[in-house]
């Protein structure tokens, strides 16, 4: 990453526009942990790219976060024919590659031309009833890195961060939808039981590792910016079996047919 991150997306999405031949992408799509099965119901693909093909993003390191970039034709409703820019995995803070690093995804398609980006993540669920699989809004967050991709006296506004306009629309597709407050841990451990119940005390029922930063780099970039989290697990603490990963990417698997329709019904009114 360049001392400057926003020459550094500027110099990403150019290399964006020669690879894919399209002048600007529309809206933007960050697939996390279970979603990926899900971006092959979004549209026709145009073109498909390790994400270390653009300037500024380095290699991944989890296993299922592919790295891969997609440039997808979404087809039917308001969208129709507008393109979207697939994100197949994402870096984490926890990776520490820098904050810089966290966003470079989404500043990025917001040079490219994205005025809404959806940004999608695997998560742990507090919430009594909630089930693995289940997908549940992001209403807003509490952001526990004590970080900030914004540097300088840019005092950037964040209320209503996760749009209600894209909310009510996702509620229109699919009205059993939840809605939740976030809570974005460092990692790239699982919470304690204790920190479960802190995130609980303090408003949030989903706890993960990404996309409050990212969030905040989509809205001082202007775009407007829709949450949704896969609950993939109960947190810890609350059944009392221990986290793993396979859990995680099964539970994506099996709901990706949801999570895909969804998606694509959400991009065709956008
Ligand atoms: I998937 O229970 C997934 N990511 N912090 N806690 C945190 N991140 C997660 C969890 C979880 N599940």
């Amino acid at each position: 990453m360049s001392a400057d991150p926003y020459a550094a997306a500027q110099a990403a999405a150019a290399r964006l526009r020669e690879l894919t031949g399209a002048e600007r992408h529309d809206v933007a799509l960050v697939m996390g942990s279970g979603w990926l099965p899900a971006a092959d119901a979004l549209g026709e693909t145009v073109a498909e790219f390790p994400a270390t093909d653009l300037p500024g993003f380095p290699a991944p390191a989890v296993a299922g976060h592919s790295g891969k970039i997609r440039s997808v034709r979404i087809s039917g409703g308001d969208s129709d024919g507008k393109l979207a820019l697939i994100f197949l995995g994402r870096n984490h803070y926890y990776e520490g590659h820098g904050v810089a690093t966290v966003v470079h995804g989404v500043r990025t398609a917001a040079a490219a031309g994205c005025e809404t980006i959806v940004l999608t993540n695997g998560c742990g669920g507090l919430r009594e009833g909630w089930v693995p699989g289940q997908p549940v809004l992001i209403s807003d967050h509490i952001n526990l890195t004590a970080d900030s991709p914004i540097v300088g006296a840019n005092f950037v506004d964040l209320t209503d961060l996760y749009s209600p306009r894209l909310r009510a629309l996702c509620k229109e597709v699919d009205p059993s939808l939840d809605e939740a407050v976030y809570v974005q841990f460092r990692g790239p451990h699982y919470e304690t039981p204790a920190e479960v119940n802190m995130a609980r005390v303090i408003g949030g029922e989903l706890v993960g590792m990404s996309t409050t930063l990212e969030a905040i780099a989509a809205r001082e970039a202007g775009a407007e910016v829709l949450g949704i989290s896969l609950v993939t697990n109960l947190a810890a603490g609350i059944t009392g079996e221990p986290l793993n990963h396979a859990e995680v990417l099964e539970a994506g698997k099996a709901s990706a047919e949801r999570m895909g329709a969804l998606l694509a019904k959400v991009l065709e009114r956008i």
